[in-house]
């Protein structure tokens, strides 16, 4: 096992990565940027490193500060987190070239699983269901062409894009060729990968994603579903487990696929593979996310298994030390993400310094969080004040706790998404389990 971990991420996910550290006696060492210098977690870490200005590319996107920091503090591994290096294949490859362990999958089952086209094409190669649509386009007269046949409308996806990025809708032959042009430009610019691809639109469809978790001896888990269909603007608002429209049977059927294809791409670590659900019970995948996620907590609550921990021994080279039959799914949990953002101005980022600040907390109440009060919420990263999480024997009950947890946060100084996710929370669609991805968006269409 490791003796010390660098933790290449800031905020709650840092946090969480330092305490899993902690639980298993290893060192730490985190890396910040001049913006998160008085973060209060830093000073849990045996050793904390400023490597450079806020701005990401300069400190937790800049691969030479990160190996940097790692070879003068002498680490065995880096934790990368979510978000910023966490599937940069090129990032995993330096530090294995460093002779530095890498806590997450190998780089080139992040090439194939993290990229949408070949993920798909992966998909098809060993019979998990793919929406119908196309390979990525080269030329727009057989883009309409399959965009006819599969029947609009249509989602245009950018195959190395993420959360919603490079990704356009298109209802008519004028919208897919704008669409496409403006999904390339815009992947182009922000991963140096312009290809895109087209999927038929499912509607209604609800965004179920399955938690996988391999070793590297060929051992690999699935450890159920989590319900993500309430996202504004591809960003997750609401995350739930079980879903309360996966059976028994079918959570068997999705988790074996998933397996399936993360052991197809030669995968171990953490994932999740993501799939729609439409009303009639067919589920296709769209796309795998090759890090801890962040709404990994729920899995943790109903199942009792660690994944920050079990990714770390994973890279230390230990074994499952369970199989799939020893997994049991207890209860019910629900997440809400709370954002410092101005529900009354089209949810923009609202950083700034916290005043007043009471937690949320009681049985079933988790609050994965680094803020408190006097801290200053910068405005260079994304705008998560915390993760509000909440564990019943039911989902009425799990709602019910949610409520009240939500209702007692004291939060000054910021505005927040807690109205919001209050509304949603006594919503009689969402209580009756009746929402699919297009809730949010409807919901706010009628306001
Ligand atoms: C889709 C889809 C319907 N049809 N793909 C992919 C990334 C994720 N953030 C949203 N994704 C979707 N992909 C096809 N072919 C529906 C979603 C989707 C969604 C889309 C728009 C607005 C909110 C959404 C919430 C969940 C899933």
């Amino acid at each position: 096992m490791f003796t010390r971990i660098l933790i290449a991420n800031r905020g709650e996910i840092a946090l969480r990565i330092l305490r899993a550290c902690q639980d298993l006696g290893i060192g730490t060492v985190c890396v910040y940027s001049e913006a998160d210098q008085d973060a209060g977690y830093l000073k849990y870490a045996d050793e904390a490193i400023c490597i450079g200005p806020p701005q990401a590319a300069k400190s937790y996107l800049d691969i030479s500060r990160i190996v940097s920091a790692a070879e003068v503090s002498d680490v065995e591994a880096i934790h990368p987190g979510y978000g910023f290096l966490s599937e940069n294949a090129h990032f995993a490859e330096i530090c294995q070239s460093c002779n530095i362990d890498f806590v997450g999958p190998p780089p080139e089952a992040t090439r194939i699983l993290g990229n949408k086209a070949r993920c798909r094409e992966l998909a098809k190669k060993v019979g998990v269901p793919t929406v119908a649509g196309s390979d990525p386009i080269d030329n727009e007269e057989k883009a309409v062409a399959i965009a006819r046949e599969v029947g609009y409308p249509v989602m245009i996806k950018a195959a190395a894009g993420g959360g919603g990025r490079g990704m356009r809708m298109a209802h008519n032959d004028v919208s897919l060729v704008s669409g496409i042009m403006s999904a390339q430009a815009e992947a182009g610019a922000a991963f140096g990968d312009g290809s895109v691809f087209v999927e038929k639109y499912i509607e209604r469809a609800r965004h179920i994603e399955i938690q996988v978790l391999g070793d590297r001896h060929g051992n690999m888990v699935h450890l159920g579903e989590r319900d993500c269909s309430l996202q504004r603007r591809h960003q997750k608002l609401v995350e739930e487990t079980p879903s309360p429209v996966v059976s028994p049977e079918l959570r068997a059927e999705m988790g074996a696929a998933a397996v399936k294809l993360a052991r197809a791409g030669g995968y171990f670590s953490a994932g999740t593979v993501e799939f729609l659900l439409d009303p009639h019970g067919r589920y296709y995948l769209i796309e795998m996310n090759t890090r801890i996620q962040v709404e990994h907590g729920i899995t943790e609550l109903v199942t009792g298994v660690d994944l920050v921990r079990e990714q770390i021994r994973i890279a230390a080279g230990e074994k499952l030390s369970f199989s799939q039959e020893d997994i049991r799914w207890n209860g019910v949990a629900i997440e809400c993400r709370i954002n410092a953002e101005d529900p009354d101005n089209n949810f923009r980022p609202c950083p700034g310094q916290i005043g007043r600040f009471f937690p949320p907390g009681g049985p079933w109440v988790r609050w994965d969080s680094h803020v408190y009060s006097g801290y200053v919420i910068p405005p260079y990263y994304d705008s998560m004040v915390g993760k509000l999480m909440v564990h019943r024997p039911t989902r009425a009950d799990a709602i019910t706790c949610m409520r009240r947890a939500l209702e007692e946060i004291v939060i000054e100084g910021v505005r927040t998404t807690i109205p919001l996710h209050l509304e949603i929370f006594g919503h009689t669609h969402f209580i009756r389990g009746q929402v699919d991805t297009n809730f949010v968006e409807g919901y706010f269409a009628k306001k």
